[in-house]
């Protein structure tokens, strides 16, 4: 069974980070190490939320792991809330990413055009930084702008926008770019069927191929879509699936998702009930996965 190790907080409810990463990546089959960044009562779209600051942890966790021997297939980063933590990330890709683990970072920091509580353009800047170490990245748009210091573009952008911030995300150095959330207004050369869709595009750095995956919009966003889009991505390439077949079925997944949330009423609006989608995920990893 592959291993990998997941880095981000405990919103002790809010169904974002660990509380789904380790439940999602888990169930596709894969052990899942955890280091708790910090402790918050909520995720901080909730007004007045605790929070407990982990990072003295950070160390000595992975300091008794070197002396275990433990090793990962995977290195899977998300929201992570302090330049030092930055640091501390960069440092443990180093010394647990060597052997060749794949290094999934999800510049977890924005969305819908502002940064999230407590971040700054500074420390998009150096989680551009920790970006060029990774395998695999998977901004959305508005990450992509701060990352990339660009005016963040809401609508009306077409396919030679989106390529060129495929190109300018590859340029901070990681392999793969995995880009979530483009809308297009009006068909495009060269893809098909994409208004009132919502999509991914990639480019893989090394062959310079770029690709394309288009589904469902649903007519609701809520909050911790992205941290299960990439906890499923993770899973999905430790189970063996290309790169295009990962990033489809966590598109897909996070539907399914949302489609359940809509179903269960009264339902919460602070994340989505994927507890409900997971015989999608399972019967889709049965077949797909190798
Ligand atoms: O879903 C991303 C996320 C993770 N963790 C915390 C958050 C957020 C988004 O706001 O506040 C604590």
């Amino acid at each position: 069974m592959k291993r990998i190790v997941t880095i981000q907080d405990v919103s002790c409810v809010g169904k974002c980070s660990l509380t789904v990463a380790l439940p999602i990546i888990s169930a596709m089959g894969v052990e899942t190490a955890i280091i708790p960044t910090a402790v918050l009562s909520t995720h901080t779209m909730f007004k007045g939320f605790t929070f407990d600051d982990l990072t003295d942890q950070i160390r000595p966790i992975w300091e008794h792991w070197l002396n275990e021997g433990i090793k990962f297939d995977a290195i899977y980063t998300g929201y992570l809330g302090s330049f030092e933590q930055l640091n501390l990330m960069s440092e443990f890709i180093d010394k647990f990413g060597a052997e060749g683990a794949l290094k999934v970072i999800d510049p977890c920091m924005a969305d819908n055009g502002s940064l999230y509580p407590g971040f700054t353009q500074e420390f998009a800047l150096e989680m551009a930084k920790l970006c060029s170490k990774a395998d695999i990245v998977v901004p959305n748009l508005t990450e992509a702008s701060f990352m990339l210091q660009t005016p963040y573009v809401a609508s009306g952008y077409n396919v030679e926008y989106v390529k060129d911030v495929l190109h300018k995300l590859a340029a901070l150095g990681a392999k793969k770019v995995v880009l979530k959330g483009v809308v297009f207004d009006a068909e495009q050369p060269g893809l098909s069927n994409v208004v009132g869709k919502i999509g991914i595009a990639s480019l893989d750095s090394t062959t310079g191929e770029i690709d394309w995956y288009f589904h469902e919009k649903q007519s609701q966003s809520f909050h911790g879509t992205g941290d299960i889009f990439a906890s499923v991505l993770t899973g999905a390439m430790m189970r063996g699936l290309s790169l295009h077949d990962s990033y489809a079925l966590a598109g897909d997944f996070v539907v399914e998702s949302i489609k359940q949330t809509l179903s269960h009423e009264p339902h919460n609006n602070y994340g989505v009930d994927f507890e409900t989608a997971f015989p999608m995920l399972i019967n889709r990893l049965a077949a797909q996965a190798k």
